[in-house]
Parts: structure tokens; C-alpha cells; sequence
């Protein structure tokens, strides 16, 4: 932590215009709760703050499209993600949405603090405009070519092939989502914000930031080459959070100079419904707070750059001190995407399945340094090969041994031998290292020690054959039990911040009466004579019906 006393932690705020996919986990969410969960073991002062993001033209298309209004749509999907959280296990301190009052007194608040430090201009300009459907067609109403890389079909916002974010006015080939056609320009006027400004200073901002992520210090050196230009933080649309001013009729904040301010909002909301409303302050406003956002790649530029801008620009605010943005995963070999219904839909996983399973797959396979892609089989054989014949297997067989055996009492440790001390040197090696690995974001890491310990287990029960010395050397048979059972417990802690619903039942099964968290970890000090609880299976065969099941929902969708 250094200088850090407390840390803020967000992940990016999911439209509310869908539910969530398993893409959306793997890229902003898992890896932020496990990081969180992690700390949260070790006692440290964390916050974890998302809420889902109402404004937009993202929210305005999918109401079209689906003859609904655009509040009908965010109500609709709100608890719906809220609930896929909740049952996942992704633990925020506070889930908002964009929509609540707070919000909308955030961001305007941001507005005007920026007019009067100028920092924004207003200008008339030309903008795509659909003239049977008499509208204006900001960010995503238009498709055509990338300015940058020429991809055709690019959003009106951003191009999903080489990741420029540009203004719709720049597309090549425009035609209007609404019509089909092609739009005209027409003339209206927006606030700009003076980005340009912050060029130098969010130079030296990511300069500073030596630990990021290659990829994240990759893009914005790209974009900065490039020269920061004024963009527009308004729009032409009904749906949104209006501007605060006399003359901007019909005019709303541009949803990513709101939405990033959702954070802020969401703190605020935690901080009044702990009944201290002035304590999301320290959280933003202290040097001694370490702010860190989770994201997918896509959303960089807004995280790594505009974000900064504003806090700056506002005055007072930390600054980011990570961001962990991570690639995409993939299905079949393209990136989820919920507007194509490409996609393995949270809600109906965890109709089918726990959600342990899944945290563990999309964290062994999380797509932190490139694309990765799920597929079901890859699902099934690691919840059968890896957690249940691995993990599950070896808390199986060893508690149920000492059930059988030793009276469901941990068996008394007598004289260590060497395999003993090969099974400690795990043990020890297991916390350090995945701990290493949870506190720099590097969950694929975390899942493989977290593993390795558990092999090493099984290995050492296999080798040292207790079935046999059960009848020759008794006392051989409770240590190696005993040392069982004390990386069990070990794995139990390890394990927490990735898969923590088997983890509280690899608690119970240890009955111990402190609450699990980190220090536990790697403390060989079960007690000989301590009842232990029966085991339940941890993890069922997934079976091959149920993955075909499963592949058919894809095809069809
Ligand atoms: N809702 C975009 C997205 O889901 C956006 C993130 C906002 S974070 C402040 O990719
Ligand atoms: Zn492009």
C-alpha cells in the first residue's frame, strides 16, 4: 500500500440496456471483486462503488428498437443486473444508477465548475442530422467507415476494430441507424471541453504511472501523439441529463462526461446511507487514497484520459493510480456483444449452473495481457478436471477419511518427515505467491498457485498412502491427515477471493469459529482432537447433456 491509507475501487458502469453477458465478468468485474475480496481478507480499507449507466444513446436505441421508453428500459434491466451481481458473488459497497438525483447534481455541478474555469467553449458546429426522421444523430445513430483505420460498419463514437473514439462527424459513408439513408449536416451549437489543455499535463500524469499495464500506457501515449483536440461533452437528445443553463434547450451532457462522474455519485450514495454524508470526501480528496478503476479496453480513453482531465480540471481530486483494463474474451472467435445477442448471458448461466465454476474459469482464463475465448467445453473440463477432481477431490477424500477413521477429529501431528516439510514449503509458497498475485491484479496467477497447492495435496496423500498406514503406522496416518487438513484450511483462504462460496464451505467444514480472512492463511495450527463438520461435494460433474444444452442456446441465438 506505500503511502496509501485506503483505496477506492471501481468497475466500469454497465449500460442498462441488457443484461450481463460473460464477457462483461470477465473484463471489468471479476477482476475487480477479487481484488477487492482480497483486500477485504486482509483488513484493509477498501470501497468497491459501480451503478449502472441510464443515459446515452446506447439506452435511446435499444428503447427504439424496442418500442419502449428509455425509463422503461433502464428499470426493466437494472435489478436484473443487480440481481446477476448479487448472485455471482460481485460484492459493491454501493450499486447506483446514473438516473438518481445525486447523479444528476454531480454532473451538472461538473459542468459548471468547468464554465467558470473555462474550460469549455461554446461553439456552433455541423452535426448528422436525419431529416426524415427530423433528428439529430449523435455518437451511435449513425454507422459508417473508421476515420482512422477505414473498418466499415464502425459505431458512430468509436471504431471496434482499432479503438480510436472520434466524433460522428468524422465518419466516412455515414447512414442514419434511424432511416437507413444518408444523413445531411446541420447546424447546432454544443459545449465544448477544452481538452487540449490538459494535453501536457496528462503527458506527465501518464508518465509518472510506471506500473500500468502495457497496454493501457500504450494506448493514451498513442492518443497523445496524436495531440488531444476539444470535444463536444453535449448532445442533441432527449434522454439525458440536461444542461444546466438558460439557453441549452433540449441540449444533455455527453453520457461519458456524466458517466465517469457516476463514481463519484455512487460514493456519495454510500457515504448517506452509512448516515456519514461527507465521507465519500476522503475517499476522493485525500492523497492517502489510492484510486484504482477496473475496465475492459474499450473504455481506456475515457478512464485513462478524460476522466483524469475532469478530475484535474475540477480540482481537489485524486488522481487514478492504476488501471487494470483488460482485453476482450472472446465466443467462437469474436468478442461478446450484447447488441448482436452474441453472447452466454449471465441470468441463464446461474439458472443452470453455480456460480463458483464460472468465477474460476473466466479467472484461469481472464483476458489480461490479450483475447481469450470461452467455449463449453473448456467449461466443462476444467469444473470436472480441475475443481472436482483436483480441489474437490482432495478435501473429499481427506475429510472424509478422518470422519471415517479418526472420529471427525483432526488426528495428532507427531514427528515431521520430509514429505511433510516438501507440503509446508507449499503451504507457505501458495500464500505469498498468490498473494503476490491477487494485490497486482494478475488473477491467472492467483488461480494457478491457488491450484498447485492443491495438487501438491493430492500428490502428498497419494504418496503417503494412509489407506496403507492406517494399519502399519497409525501415527504416520494422523500426521499425514493432520497435514491435510491444515493446507485445507490454507486453500480455504486462498481460495476466497476467486471462488468464495466454496471457500465459506471449506469453512464450515473446518468449524472454526473466527470469521475466514488472510491471516489465516498459511497458519498450520488445527488443533489435534477439533471436530470437523462433514463434507458436502464441492463441486458436481458437469455432464456432457448439459454442455450440448448449452452450445444449443448459442447456435441459436
Ligand atoms: N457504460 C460503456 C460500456 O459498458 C460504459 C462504461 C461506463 S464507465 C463510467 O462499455
Ligand atoms: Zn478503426
Amino acid at each position: 500500500m506505500g503511502k496509501f491509507v485506503r483505496t477506492l475501487v471501481t468497475s466500469a458502469l454497465p449500460y442498462a440496456n441488457g443484461p450481463l453477458h460473460i464477457g462483461h465478468i470477465a473484463g471489468a468485474y471479476l477482476p475487480g471483486d477479487i481484488f477487492v475480496r482480497y483486500n477485504r481478507l486482509k483488513g484493509n480499507d477498501i470501497v468497491y462503488i459501480c451503478g449502472t449507466d441510464e443515459y446515452g444513446v446506447p439506452i435511446t436505441i435499444s428503447a427504439e428498437k424496442e418500442g419502449k421508453t428509455p425509463q422503461d428500459i433502464v428499470d426493466h434491466f437494472y435489478p436484473i443486473i443487480k440481481d446477476s451481481f448479487d448472485k455471482l458473488g460481485i460484492i459493491f459497497d454501493n450499486f447506483s444508477r446514473t438516473s438518481n438525483p445525486i447523479h444528476t447534481e454531480t454532473a451538472q455541478d461538473f459542468f459548471l465548475k468547468f464554465l467558470e474555469k473555462d474550460l469549455l467553449v461554446k461553439r456552433e458546429s455541423e452535426q448528422w442530422y436525419d431529416p426524415e426522421k427530423k433528428m439529430f444523430l449523435p455518437d451511435r445513430y449513425v454507422t459508417g467507415s473508421c476515420p482512422e483505420c477505414g473498418h466499415e460498419g464502425a459505431k458512430g463514437d468509436q471504431c471496434e476494430v482499432c479503438g480510436k473514439w472520434y466524433e460522428s462527424v468524422e465518419l466516412k459513408d455515414p447512414i442514419s441507424l434511424l432511416s437507413g439513408k444518408t444523413p445531411v449536416l446541420k447546424k447546432t451549437t454544443h459545449w465544448y471541453m477544452k481538452f487540449n489543455e490538459f494535453q501536457d499535463r496528462l503527458k506527465e500524469f501518464i508518465d509518472t504511472r510506471k506500473d500500468w499495464k502495457n497496454n493501457v500506457i500504450n494506448y493514451c501515449k498513442g492518443w497523445l501523439d496524436e495531440g488531444l483536440e476539444e470535444r463536444a461533452i453535449t448532445r442533441d437528445l432527449d434522454w439525458g441529463i440536461p444542461v444546466p443553463l438558460d439557453d441549452a434547450e433540449g441540449k444533455k451532457i455527453y453520457v461519458w462526461f456524466e458517466a465517469v462522474l457516476g463514481y463519484i455519485s455512487s460514493t456519495k450514495e454510500w457515504a448517506e446511507k452509512k448516515g456519514d454524508p461527507s465521507l465519500w470526501e476522503k475517499y476522493w480528496k485525500s492523497e492517502d487514497t489510492r484510486l484504482i478503476h477496473f475496465i475492459g479496453k474499450d473504455n481506456i480513453y475515457f478512464h485513462a484520459l478524460m476522466f483524469p482531465a475532469m478530475l484535474m480540471g475540477y480540482g481537489g481530486y485524486v488522481l487514478e493510480d492504476d488501471i487494470p483494463a483488460n482485453e476482450f474474451l472472446n465466443l467462437k472467435g469474436s468478442k461478446l456483444s450484447t447488441s448482436r445477442n452474441h453472447a452466454v448471458w449471465l441470468h441463464e448461466y446461474l439458472e443452470a449452473f453455480p456460480p463458483d465454476p464460472l468465477r474460476y474459469i473466466l479467472a484461469a482464463n481472464a483476458p489480461e495481457g490479450k483475447d481469450t475465448e470461452f467455449s463449453w467445453a473448456d467449461f466443462q473440463s476444467k469444473n470436472n478436471n480441475e475443481l472436482a477432481d483436483i480441489l474437490g477431490n482432495f478435501i473429499h477424500r481427506t475429510l472424509t477419511f478422518v470422519h471415517k477413521y479418526f472420529d471427525g477429529k483432526v488426528p495428532v501431528q507427531s514427528k515431521l518427515n520430509k514429505s511433510d516439510g516438501v507440503l509446508l514449503t507449499h503451504i507457505e509458497e501458495a500464500v505469498s505467491k498468490t498473494g503476490e498475485a491477487f494485490s497486482t491484479f494478475k488473477v491467472r496467477n492467483a488461480v494457478k498457485h491457488m491450484m498447485d497447492l492443491a495438487r501438491a495435496g493430492n500428490k502428498y496423500f497419494n504418496e503417503n498412502e494412509p489407506w496403507l498406514t492406517r494399519k502399519s503406522d497409525i501415527e504416520r496416518c494422523a500426521t499425514t491427515l493432520n497435514m491435510s487438513l491444515q493446507s485445507i484450511k490454507t486453500l480455504a483462504v486462498i481460495a476466497a477471493p476467486i471462488i468464495p462460496f466454496t471457500s465459506e464451505k471449506i469453512w464450515k467444514f473446518l468449524n472454526l469459529s473466527e470469521t475466514l480472512n488472510w491471516e489465516q492463511a498459511g497458519v498450520t495450527d488445527l488443533k489435534a482432537g477439533h471436530v470437523l463438520n462433514i463434507p458436502e461435494v464441492l463441486f458436481k460433474k458437469i455432464e456432457d447433456e448439459q454442455i450440448e444444452e448449452q452450445e444449443q442456446k448459442l447456435n441459436g441465438s
